[in-house]
């Protein structure tokens, strides 16, 4: 068990794109187990492997419910193979933006293929909030940010807001 450091807006990490795991192997399923660790301190519904600083393409999720038990999912490469034209929207936030909320419009439901903690293929026709957190935790794979779906003006008021917290009190992983 062990809790990572997030990165933390506008760390310039979160705009790499990750790269494809090639084996889902022990050392893999440890550091999903430490992503878990990770998001549930946070705590979070979901995480992608970039924002603990790992440029691969995973991601967790738990949508349980506080007092329901934990049901933790990881998907490993995750690809969206199909996106409904209906649209939903939902207020998001992101473990790296702290404290800012914004409502985001996407699909409603996608079809994702992945590979499941064993390494074998699985797909998922996700909607509601399954749907939502799936495509804002992809986005992260891809360097993307909930806040490059809203507006450019309320944009550039957060990417503000963050630069300044970040000049008043630099990360710890700075030395000096
Ligand atoms: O904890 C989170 N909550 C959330 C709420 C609505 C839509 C998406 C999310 S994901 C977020 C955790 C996070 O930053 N994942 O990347
Ligand atoms: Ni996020």
């Amino acid at each position: 068990m062990s809790i990572k450091p997030l990165i933390i807006l506008p760390d310039p990490i979160l705009r790499q794109v990750s790269k494809p795991v090639e084996r889902v192997d022990a050392q893999l399923r440890k550091f999903a187990g430490d992503m878990l660790d990770t998001m549930y301190d946070a705590p979070g519904i979901g995480l992608a492997a970039i924002q603990v600083g790992e440029p691969l393409r995973m991601l967790v999720i738990d949508l349980a419910k506080e007092g329901e038990e934990p049901a933790p999912q990881v998907f490993i490469n995750p690809e969206v193979l199909a996106s409904s034209d209906e649209r939903s929207v939902y207020e998001e936030g992101c473990l790296s933006i702290p404290d800012y909320y914004a409502e985001v419009e996407r699909p409603a439901s996608v079809r994702v293929k992945y590979l499941d903690r064993d390494g074998k293929q699985q797909e998922v026709a996700a909607e509601g909030l399954l749907a939502t957190c799936l495509q804002h935790e992809i986005d992260h794979l891809n360097g993307v940010l909930f806040i490059d779906h809203i507006s450019k003006l309320k944009r550039d008021m957060v990417m503000k807001k963050f630069k300044k917290l970040a000049k008043d009190k630099p990360p710890t992983r700075m030395v000096g």
